[in-house]
């Protein structure tokens, strides 16, 4: 076990039972012409973390600890997609139409995948999910078990959005979460802020929060 620098106090880590959980490093929320951009939000905000999401994985993956990816996705039939959902936000292109990356927010689809200095290597698990949390409708439950996992460590995107509800999911399911705070970021810097806040109050009530330099040195 190590303890590893953090928010409201160390995070002690038990580096059998950890894993790096990459929330939806997408083209569509990072580049111009996807679902972030369609709902008019400024994209470069999210592009200026892939430096440090990169060394997060590159740590990860150096010290043989498991790294998982997930991306917001639907089927292209939209069975999966409800209309409250597509409907939301009144976007410039909702879910599943048509834009300059192909369909948007499609399994499959271009701007649907995950940033390329971002892709997952062989034998990395990428759950694509229909919701805001990755434990929704998905396996990543069952296979965080089967893998004896207990504790997360999150990057990813948007910190308020889908990195916050499944670090809520995972807490409500036994998991110890911690967020890197450099490697999450929001298109609302004062939302990332207030998350970040909100995560750690009263005792870590959904998780720790620390630095990418002070994870990474507590896994090598
Ligand atoms: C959003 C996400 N913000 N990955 N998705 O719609 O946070």
């Amino acid at each position: 076990m190590v303890d590893i620098a953090a928010e409201p106090f160390d995070f002690t880590a038990k580096r059998d039972e950890l894993a790096l959980v990459v929330i939806d490093m997408q083209r569509d929320f990072a580049e111009p012409g996807g679902f972030g951009a369609s709902l008019g939000n400024d994209v470069s905000r999210i592009a200026r973390i892939v430096p440090d999401v990169k060394r997060l994985i590159e740590g990860f993956r150096r010290a043989g600890l498991p790294v998982i990816h997930t991306m917001e996705c639907h089927k292209p039939d939209l069975s999966d997609l409800p209309p409250a959902k597509r409907n939301r936000g009144r976007p410039s292109l909702k879910i599943g139409d048509e834009g300059p990356m192909g369909r948007i927010l499609i399994s499959g689809e271009p701007g649907t995948a995950i940033l390329p200095e971002l892709a997952p290597v062989d034998g990395e698990i990428v759950i694509e999910k229909p919701g805001k949390g990755a434990f929704y409708a998905t396996p990543l439950g069952g296979i965080l078990q089967e893998m004896g996992i207990s504790q997360l460590v999150f990057a990813g995107v948007t910190t308020e959005v889908c990195v916050q509800t499944t670090m809520r999911e995972a807490n409500d399911r036994g998991f110890e979460c911690l967020l890197a705070e450099e490697a999450t970021e929001s298109y609302f810097p004062e939302f990332k802020r207030a998350a970040i806040e909100m995560i750690r109050a009263q005792g870590a009530i959904v998780g720790w929060t620390a630095r990418v330099d002070d994870i990474l040195k507590g896994i090598t």
